[in-house]
This record gives structure tokens, C-alpha cells and sequence, in this order.
């Protein structure tokens, strides 16, 4: 079988492995993660993407977040006074940004790991990839974190750039394209009105699985053979 999630932003991890133990993950399924393990809440999903690392059968899209920590490795980097002295207003901005947009829980937990550790974490998320097309019952799927921005149906996926894949905010209008499916996150659903909150969006091109973990909801685990979704209620332990 085969299952997705997004949008954890630091879900507490033995939450997260009590929700694939709910489903029935086992071995021989495969998950998709589209996104945004990190920031945001407890240590910013570090655990979980230390996890991550050694699973064969589990699989992280790049979310903008992950992107993000990606651009200030640089606070990784050994420092000197000099290399200190060598940051560039670009590289400050980009901070700064980076932890008012919930990097920080995540830049903490980070600094309190072995740098070969650090190192292995970054070179992993270096690797990810920004989409994953599968063919699931005989229906081609996308998988990617915030959709196809700009889109036209006449682009191939190979040719849709960084930023709209991973920054784009699609409209409840937005039509993809008619035959594939593609499965987003990033846009928690709510934003697009309260009679969807606790709800993911289905329309007939594509499904937005943001529950808003990163502001305390619940994620769901849909598996793409039925459909089925899986979630805690906040009062399970
Ligand atoms: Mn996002």
C-alpha cells in the first residue's frame, strides 16, 4: 500500500510512529512524506528526520522548509571570528527569515547534534527530491509539496521551477491537470474556509492534505489505494 502525510512541522515523533502503527504500516508499504517535517513545534522534526534517514520503505518530498534550513547551512559551517566577520547582508536576511518562519526549534535541536550528524542531515536533504510521480490502481499521481504554480496543462512536471513547487498558494478554483491526480500540502486547508478545517480537500484534479500540524492540528495519513485516511483525536495518547 502505499500512504502520505505532510506538513508534521516537528509533530511529536512517537505520535507520528503511533499513526503508521494505526494504519497497518508495515515493510512492504511505502510512505511519502510531501514536505515540511521541520519547524515550527518541539524540536522543529529533527527526530523524525534522523528517523527518516534509515528508512528504505519512507520517503521526504522537499517542502519549502526543508529548502529553507537547506539555505542557512551556513550556521553549520565551523565558526570564527572571520567567518563571523564574513556573513553577508543576503545571509543575515535570510536568518532572520528563516527563524520568524518557525526555523528556530529546529536550528536549536540541530546544534545540540554531533556536526557528522549535522552533516548527514543536510547531505540527506540535499537528495530530496521536489516530486514524486507514481501510478496508483492504474491512476498516475503527483506528489509534491504546494502544488504546480503557474500552472498550464500543456507543462511538463520536469519543467515547473523550484519556487513553484514549493511556494506556490493555489486557489480552490485552481484546475491541474485531468488525468494525473497531484497530492500537495503546504496551503493548510482551513485557509480556505472553516468548513474545511479537520478536513482535507478533495477536488477532481488534486487533494490538499495540510491538516495544520504546524499550528497544533492533527495530520492525516491517507493511503492512495482507498482513500482511507487515518488520524489520531487529540485526546489519543
Ligand atoms: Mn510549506
Amino acid at each position: 500500500m502505499h500512504y502520505v502525510i505532510s506538513d508534521l512541522h516537528g509533530y511529536h515523533h512517537e505520535r507520528f510512529l503511533k499513526l503508521l502503527d494505526k494504519a497497518g504500516f508495515g515493510p512492504d508499504d511505502s510512505l511519502y512524506i510531501l514536505g515540511d517535517v521541520i519547524d515550527r513545534n518541539g524540536d522543529g522534526g529533527v527526530e523524525t528526520l534522523q528517523w527518516l534517514m534509515y528508512q528504505y520503505n519512507v520517503d521526504l518530498i522537499m517542502g519549502n522548509h526543508e529548502a529553507m534550513l537547506l539555505a542557512n547551512s551556513f550556521v553549520f559551517d565551523e565558526i570564527t571570528e572571520s567567518s563571523l566577520a564574513a556573513l553577508t547582508a543576503e545571509q543575515i536576511d535570510s536568518l532572520t527569515r528563516y527563524q520568524l518562519d518557525g526555523g528556530d526549534v529546529t536550528l536549536k535541536a540541530m546544534h545540540k547534534l554531533p556536526k557528522t550528524t549535522q552533516q548527514d542531515i543536510l547531505d540527506y536533504l540535499r537528495d530530496c527530491p521536489l516530486y514524486h510521480t507514481l501510478e496508483v490502481g492504474g491512476r498516475e499521481m503527483i506528489l509534491v509539496h504546494a502544488g504546480l504554480g503557474n500552472f498550464s496543462p500543456d507543462r511538463k512536471i520536469e519543467d515547473y521551477t523550484v519556487d513553484d513547487l514549493l511556494w506556490s498558494w493555489p486557489e480552490i478554483t485552481d484546475r491541474y491537470y485531468s488525468k494525473i491526480l497531484t497530492i500537495f500540502g503546504h496551503t493548510p486547508t482551513l485557509a480556505y474556509g472553516n468548513e474545511y478545517e479537520n478536513k482535507i480537500i478533495r477536488t477532481d484534479t488534486w487533494i490538499d492534505i495540510d491538516m495544520g500540524a504546524g499550528f497544533g492540528r492533527e495530520p492525516v495519513l491517507l493511503r492512495l489505494e482507498d482513500m482511507a485516511e487515518f488520524r489520531h483525536k487529540p485526546s489519543d495518547i
